[in-house]
């Protein structure tokens, strides 16, 4: 069963998947034994070319499994990024195959327990993986469905064992000026930076994803570790993490810290307060000419909204901000 009853979050019956897709999502679906649960990454994901699938398939999260809209090809969203170390267009592709996920090491620290470092491989021999098909909304009004494969953020706090004082979690992408040129680019504020609420990281939605289609993480989608969090711009969403740091202190993200009257810590998605330069009402799915409207918390505010009751005066200032 894909899942038991439409979500409530479900954008509309006009935008309803693809029969196409949908087909091909069963027999991904179906190719799951019964009570797999959750997948664990059997062979190296250093060593895999990015071609390269889970194996076995990780199961659909049935909670996430549609995201009201047709997935966006994968032909589109791999040749369209904002991945700002690699340049600042869309076509970032092959500048990004540069990246090298090679023993890729994580460090964890900051208010925790102990610090500590963990490979990629290890990591998901922790927590395991799923399949979960979000609705990605960009700050510049493009947006995008893709079946991401990763583990709960929440899943990674409790790995981290964060002393009571942390009320912030601070991701940091890697820094290496030989690889990602645009990092000797001095207007910007290098390495990206981006931060949630520890209460917002635990939340259900919160998603740390290492794959995309079925397949391990494309460099230029931020292999191997990027975070995915459906309700708030794009921007939020960092990838190729080497840090990850438990504060008492608001992180201040990259784009943030670049031009705060644009970009805020708190940047859910909000059509009622536009972007200073653009309108935030509507948005253009990178599959469509056609524009359709942007919900408020991207259409996901029944899991999220609760989170941000009592914060500050007016909408604007409560969920832009
Ligand atoms: N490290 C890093 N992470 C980043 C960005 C970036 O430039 N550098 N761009 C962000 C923006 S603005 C968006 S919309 C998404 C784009 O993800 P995609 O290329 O997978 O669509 O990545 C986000 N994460
Ligand atoms: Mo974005």
């Amino acid at each position: 069963m894909i899942y038991q009853r439409k979500p409530d979050w479900l954008i509309a019956e006009n935008l309803v998947t693809d029969e196409r897709l949908f087909l091909n999502r069963r027999k991904l679906i179906s190719g799951i034994g019964a009570g797999a649960g959750l997948a664990l990454l059997g062979n190296g994901l250093d060593a895999a070319p990015a071609e390269s699938r889970f194996e076995p398939a990780p199961a659909m999260n049935v909670g996430f499994a549609d995201a009201g809209r047709q997935i966006t090809d994968e032909s589109i969203t791999s040749k369209y990024n904002n991945f700002y170390e690699f340049g600042s267009s869309k076509r970032i592709a092959a500048e990004a195959q540069k990246l090298s996920t090679d023993d890729w090491v994580i460090e964890i620290d900051g208010l925790v327990d102990k610090p500590f470092q963990i490979g990629i491989e290890d990591l998901l021999k922790r927590t395991g993986v799923e399949e979960r098909i979000y609705r990605h909304r960009c700050v510049e009004a493009w947006s995008m469905v893709v079946p991401w494969i990763g583990f709960p953020m929440s899943k990674l706090v409790t790995l981290a064992q964060p002393q009571s004082g942390a009320k912030y979690i601070r991701f940091e992408t890697f820094m290496d000026t030989n690889v990602a040129k645009e990092q000797r680019a001095a207007w910007y504020p290098w390495p990206y930076v981006e931060g949630f609420t520890i209460t917002e990281a635990t939340n259900d939605l919160a998603f740390m994803v290492v794959g995309a289609y079925g397949k391990v993480l494309h460099k230029q989608f931020g292999a191997p570790l990027r975070v995915h969090m459906p309700w708030k711009f794009g921007f939020k969403s960092i990838k190729s993490i080497v840090k990850v740091t438990f504060t008492n202190e608001r992180p201040v993200g990259f784009w943030e810290n670049l031009q705060n009257k644009e970009y805020g810590f708190w940047a859910n998605v909000n059509p009622a307060v536009d972007h200073p330069r653009w309108t935030q009402a509507t948005e253009r799915p990178l599959d469509s000419d056609d524009r359709i409207p942007t919900q408020i918390f991207n259409g996901y505010g029944a899991q999220v909204a609760h989170l941000y009751d009592g914060m500050g005066d007016s909408l604007g200032d409560r969920l832009w901000r």
